[in-house]
């Protein structure tokens, strides 16, 4: 039966009474949120790993539920330049080195859809954020790959970058994210001196050969620099991810960082940076490079790169077509249970 309160003078002492117990109540809910908030930067302040379990901000979730998820649809679009030859390769060294190679990265990206869903988050859901194009991934896949030089490039600067970026990872903040990349960073290391090895071996052949090596280099060169993303007074994200000890170097020192390690190795073999206005800068220590095209960067991010589409396309139709592995896998599973049940 419902109860009428009724406010009379022999009750409403009673009723103030638990207005201020509920008042206090949520202040306490706030203080213990700034404390547990307080806590957790503690923590990641003394380089202890936050792990599943543990209380984390919800922005913290977030955060890394954007970055791992993005990081790992990477991976996968990331096989489609280099799957386009594996057909073509030009041996059956280069074959299988290319065959192990885009494997791994198909590996990085369950590694890495596995660390999401540490976090709580769906796996199928992030998937389906690709497929929509609500969610990002590397704007360097979204180039085409015309000749067997591109091989070199890709593994040679874009695993390169990944590598310079990925590295400061293995000490992120969240176990599960630092853990993976440490076997990704292994990977990554091969994957770039094979890249550099084809590079090399076409830089020192004929001259056309020598031409297609300078011309995969003079296409990937800039996108490889916009890997590292936006220049830090632009990049949104990353003064809370530095300060939660997500990212570990920001985006314009990690650029640096690659292009002065990249420079010398273009040199030794012969190959000229297309930057008019690359130079050595003996005071700092660091090469000065030239302006990069953000407008360029944008457009692609956007989704209006010369691959965008294609790239996403392939990756739906290889969920759709593969759909009826799953659903028979599943059912195959269900009748297995049905059957120990029985
Ligand atoms: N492309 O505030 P920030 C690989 C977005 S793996 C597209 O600076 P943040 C292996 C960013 O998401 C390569 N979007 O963001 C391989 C954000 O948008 P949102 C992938 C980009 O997260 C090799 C907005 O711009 N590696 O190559 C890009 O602090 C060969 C504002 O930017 C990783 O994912 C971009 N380049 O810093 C595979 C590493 N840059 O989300 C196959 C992990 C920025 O607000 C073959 N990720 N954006 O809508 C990271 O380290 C970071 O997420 C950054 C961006 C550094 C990429």
């Amino acid at each position: 039966m419902a109860k009428i309160i009724i406010f009379t003078e022999q009750n409403q002492y009673f009723y103030v009474y638990i207005f201020i117990a509920l008042l206090k109540l949520k202040n306490m809910k706030e203080i213990s949120l700034v404390e547990l908030e307080n806590r957790f930067q503690e923590k990641v302040d003394a380089e202890v790993r936050i792990e599943p379990n543990d209380w984390m901000p919800e922005e913290y979730r977030r955060t890394l539920i954007r970055q791992i998820s993005q990081h790992a649809h990477s991976e996968v679009v990331g096989m489609l330049p280099e799957g386009n030859w594996i057909t073509r390769a030009p041996n059956l060294r280069r074959k299988a080195v290319l065959l192990a190679k885009v494997q791994d990265e198909a590996g990085h990206g369950l590694y890495l859809y596995s660390a999401v869903e540490t976090l709580g988050a769906d796996r199928e859901s992030t998937i389906d954020d690709l497929h929509s194009g609500k969610a990002k991934y590397s704007s360097i896949f979204n180039y085409p790959t015309p000749t067997w030089a591109d091989m070199g490039a890709i593994g040679w600067l874009v695993d390169g970058a990944a590598i310079m970026n990925q590295v400061p990872l293995c000490r992120c903040s969240y176990g599960p994210y630092a853990r993976a990349m440490v076997r990704v960073c292994k990977e990554e290391s091969f994957h770039q001196r094979q890249g550099f090895e084809i590079i090399t071996v076409l830089a020192q052949g004929t001259p056309e050969q020598k031409a297609m090596a300078q011309d995969a280099l003079n296409r990937f060169w800039w996108p490889a620099l916009m890997m590292f993303g936006p220049n830090d007074d632009e990049s949104k994200h990353s003064k809370q991810s530095m300060k939660w000890k997500i990212k570990r170097l920001s985006n314009d020192d990690l650029r640096q960082q690659f292009v002065d390690v990249t420079v010398p190795q273009a040199e030794l073999i012969g190959l000229t940076i297309p930057d008019p206005d690359l130079k050595w800068n003996k005071e700092t220590g660091h090469y000065e490079f030239g302006a990069i095209n953000w407008d360029e960067f944008w457009q692609v991010v956007e989704g209006n790169g010369p691959c965008n589409h294609d790239r996403i396309k392939a990756r739906r139709e290889a969920k759709e077509n593969g759909m009826w592995v799953r659903e028979a896998a599943l059912a195959h599973a269900e009748k297995r249970a049905a059957r120990k049940t029985a």
